[in-house]
């Protein structure tokens, strides 16, 4: 016999059937609308209105893993010679030489491994092929205090030797650590460095913490920087953790966490503050830079790269793909001709597939390749995990 109001405590097989049947029809209407209506308006520059279309997986393209028993990858490097190397966060650089993932880690590095913190980023200096030079992020303690740093190594073939500081003493704790590294098309270091859970260091132009850094090779403040002999490039950021440049403007692009709301998407202008902790997402006021997109609910945003090579697709060439941590997913953003300096659509691929996702890389073999982060303590790791994966087509 139905029942018209639902009262607490009595056994009712009716009320859940009526709320799940409920639910289907909501849930189906929804997607019924999403259907009818692909995108909302994108380039306006309102940093956040365009809805994500979740998709299943590409047409004809296809996933393979690379390599599997990695723990928490967290960066790749492609070396000129064919070697992947694979940023572990307790502590090791992996490599993937000639397909197999070799036992014996690279390079060993001393690193405080805690919740978030540990080793990060890497990234090779533009003429690796001449010097050896890779560089790398991680998180140290001196004392009772954390802190991060990049540090310069140098490849001899099996392995990397000559362990040298380049620049310490970035604010660090055991989360909001940024150290995504990268070179840009100008040959100079970009760091990213997150607020280390005190968000007043963000909006203080004398702390290295909340910042993307834009060094040289060997860590100094180049001549036009836009506070002079200062490293900061721009200011006011939480914890960005992905950093690309689009293949056809050079635009630089960084992918940011937000607290409870706002992940953000930032196109990076030399000098400006992005706004944490005053303001987030695209708040319109001047004193700040809005972001291009800004994702509430959040997704815990992660790494990112700009497609373009000949594994992908024609349609996917200057796309911007990020991964997500916590809502397990790889996030496809078009952006609006001809300047691609808003968003016009994004898809959500993957969805819950391979589980928690973070690092995202162009190949340079026209593939885009991304890792699973299931065993960081806040995933549930599945057989093979953790995995670096392919992207592209058969
Ligand atoms: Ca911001």
């Amino acid at each position: 016999m139905p029942e018209a109001v639902a009262g607490h405590g009595g056994l009712n097989l009716m009320r859940p059937l009526t709320i799940y049947s409920l639910l289907t029809i909501l849930a189906a209407l929804a997607l019924s609308a999403a259907a009818c209506q692909p995108f909302l308006a994108g380039g306006d520059g309102n940093g956040g209105t365009v809805a994500a279309e979740v998709v299943a997986p590409p047409g004809g393209l296809v996933v393979e893993t690379v390599v599997e028993g990695l723990e928490i990858p967290w960066d790749l490097a492609f070396t000129p010679d064919g070697r992947i190397l694979v940023t572990e966060r307790p502590g090791r650089i992996r490599v993937v030489k000639e397909g197999l993932l070799q036992d014996v880690p690279y390079a060993t590095i001393d690193v405080f491994h805690r919740s978030e913190a540990g080793l990060m980023g890497i990234a090779l200096h533009p003429r690796f092929a001449d010097n050896g030079y890779l560089y790398v992020c991680y998180t140290y303690r001196s004392g009772r205090d954390t802190y991060n740093r990049v540090a310069r190594l140098t490849d001899r073939g099996d392995h990397a030797a000559d362990h040298h500081v380049i620049l310490d003493g970035i604010p660090g704790d055991t989360r909001h650590d940024g150290c995504r590294i990268r070179f840009g098309p100008d040959g100079y270091l970009y760091v990213t460095t997150g607020d280390a859970t005190d968000p007043g260091l963000s909006q203080d132009l004398h702390s290295l913490a909340g910042k993307v850094l834009r060094m040289t090779a060997d860590g100094d403040a180049p001549p036009d920087n836009p506070f002079p002999g200062s490293l900061v490039f721009t200011w006011g950021h939480r914890n960005p953790q992905g950093l690309d440049w689009h293949p056809e403007t050079g635009d630089l692009f960084i992918t940011e966490h937000g607290p409870n709301r706002d992940d953000e998407v930032n196109l990076l202008r030399p000098g400006g503050n992005y706004g944490w902790p005053e303001v987030t997402g695209a708040a319109g006021d001047p004193e700040y830079v809005d972001s291009v997109l800004a994702l509430t609910p959040t997704v815990a945003i992660a790494g990112a790269a700009f497609v373009s090579g000949g594994g992908m697709p024609a349609s996917w060439q200057g796309n911007l793909v990020f991964a997500a941590l916590k809502s397990s997913h790889l996030q496809r953003v078009t952006l609006e001709p001809p300047d691609y300096r808003a968003a016009a659509s994004r898809q959500i691929m993957f969805q819950g597939r391979y589980g928690r996702l973070r690092a995202v890389f162009m190949g340079p073999d026209g593939y885009l390749y991304f890792t699973t982060s299931n065993r960081d303590g806040r995933g549930s790791p599945r057989q093979g995990d953790d995995r670096l994966l392919r992207l592209g087509l058969p």
